[in-house]
């Protein structure tokens, strides 16, 4: 597969090459070309012409018709973007085939009828003369949307995105996080073969440094969309600062959990292994922080400790595999620093906290251990930053009060989930936390329909249902004196 740019509806080349790496192997999947400056300008401006073109006059109906195509283009090469996804990713398969492939294909349906659905306001209003006057809302598409994901869920955040973008009528250029390139490159494929006009979507590859921060500071955009880092987030507000343009900021999480002594422990056991080591915690809403009751502490640390400890790390198209590598080697350095971290802190390291031993073939991956520990003070660095690896402190509380202040004690917001079969407590909890998303006796369960965002650091503005219509359309009011 050559993997290239996707401007007006062809793949571009550049002299540019560079490699992408096996994140199971070390290994070189293939070369791909980066964006040049002039490129991204060509995306850009190839996206402007289609806003006016065939696609800037089709009915909503027709659109709509469109993203159905684009959906079943997905559903229908399934095989190969499992495939991409986890060669791309080192993610089981197991994971892939559940989440994030069927997810990519949904992002296009659930947002089709989303615009099909939604209703334009009308007021009528009073007149000095009496003759009144009425009111009503006309939704426009902003106009040319960059996108700008992460590696952690490539094509499922990529198209959350890019979904309700097209659904409103907007044009996007994307651009894919450097080390997960593969089924963003393909979706051009499968634009094509929907009928989406050329330009409408485009792609731009490379370092963020440079095409990405060429892309955010290019003033035809007029509208930027990012997930990612809450550092980046930072610049990608400055950069959409210049020209007044409006930015959708989905970032980091340091996400607590709280167990209380009345929950159901098997479920807590389950849901707190999914959160921490799905992914191999390179989740954005996954949970680095527990709190348990302390009469079930002990109990819950060696449940937990006996599940990482059966987590099996190997290759993504193993059926055995529960965990993959993590996705570069500067990552696993990363995430390294922080488990030596967590020893100097004094923490106590119930299982984990280094590289595991892996078979040949497998040793050039980025392979680091399933990890938990306790005994940190609550300001420790591996309890305060996010860490974005398959790892957690358990931490005992005695009151709930005190455990909604640890839970909150974060200058993120994203998610949280509690544990409790105490409806009445399920409902108070769950509603004090300072967070995007508040899961009671779950993880990760979600309504494409419900508003997905962060509080405080985690991020500006939700999307997500009519959420996403608002910041991917303009509002005009017309008002008729009658
Ligand atoms: O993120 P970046 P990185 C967190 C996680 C991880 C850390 C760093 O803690 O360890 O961020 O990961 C593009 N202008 N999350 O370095 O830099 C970049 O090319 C424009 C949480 O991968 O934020 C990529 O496409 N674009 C997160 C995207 O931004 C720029 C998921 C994200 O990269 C740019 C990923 C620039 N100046 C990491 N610099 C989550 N919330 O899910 C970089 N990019």
């Amino acid at each position: 597969m050559k993997v290239s740019s996707f401007i007006n509806g062809v793949y571009v080349d550049s002299e540019e090459q560079r490699n992408i790496t096996s994140p199971v192997t070390g290994k070189l999947i293939t070369p791909y070309s980066v964006a040049t400056d002039a490129q991204v300008d060509e995306a850009v401006q190839a996206a402007k012409a289609a806003l006016k073109g065939e696609w800037g006059s089709m009915s909503i109906q027709q659109r709509v018709e469109i993203l159905y195509k684009v959906a079943d283009g997905i559903s229908a090469r399934f095989d190969d973007f499992l495939e991409a996804e986890c060669l791309d990713t080192g993610k089981p398969y197991s994971l892939a085939r559940h989440i994030d492939i069927p997810r990519g294909a949904a992002n296009f349906r659930v947002f089709a009828d989303t615009i099909k659905n939604v209703a334009d306001e009308a007021f009528h209003m009073p007149t000095p003369d009496g003759t009144g006057a009425l009111n009503y809302t006309i939704r426009k598409p902003k106009g040319v949307i960059g996108v700008i994901g992460p590696w952690n869920l490539p094509l499922l955040l990529m198209t959350w995105k890019i979904g309700p973008a097209l659904a409103c009528g907007n044009t996007v250029v994307v651009k894919p996080s450097e080390e997960t390139q593969l089924t963003m490159t393909m979706l051009g494929e499968v634009m094509n073969a929907a009928g989406v006009p050329k330009g409408v979507f485009n792609t731009v590859l490379g370092p963020g440094s440079r095409v990405g921060d060429k892309l955010i500071s290019h003033p035809d955009l007029d509208a930027i969309t990012f997930t990612g880092s809450t550092a980046t987030g930072e610049r990608v507000a400055e950069a959409a600062s210049v020209g007044l343009r409006d930015a959708s900021l989905e970032l980091g999480g340091k996400n607590p959990a709280i167990v209380f002594a009345d929950c159901d422990m098997d479920k807590a056991i389950e849901g707190t292994m999914r959160s921490v080591f799905a992914n191999c915690g390179q989740v954005c809403l996954g949970t680095e922080r527990v709190y348990v009751e302390r009469p079930i502490f002990d109990e819950f640390v060696a449940r937990l400790k006996t599940g990482a400890e059966a987590l099996k790390l190997g290759k993504a198209e193993d059926p055995e595999t529960t965990m993959g590598p993590l996705i570069s080697a500067s990552h696993r350095d990363k995430v390294l620093d922080y488990y030596q971290q967590a020893v100097d802190a004094g923490a106590t390291v119930i299982t984990g906290g280094g590289v595991p031993e892996m078979a040949e073939e497998l040793k050039g991956g980025n392979w680091v251990e399933p990890t938990i520990w306790t005994g940190m003070a609550e300001d420790a660095t591996p309890i305060t930053e996010e860490i974005f690896g398959p790892c957690c402190h358990i931490a005992p509380f005695d009151t709930e009060d005190e455990a909604i202040e640890m839970a909150n004690n974060s200058p993120y917001g994203l998610a949280s989930s509690v544990w409790t079969e105490n409806a009445s407590r399920a409902h108070r909890v769950g509603g004090q936390m300072e967070v995007g998303i508040s899961w009671i006796n779950s993880w990760f369960l979600r309504d494409l329909r419900t508003p997905f965002g962060g509080a405080k650091q985690s991020g500006i503005g939700r999307e997500g249902g009519h959420y996403s219509l608002e910041f991917y359309t303009e509002l005009t009011n017309v008002c008729i004196k009658l």
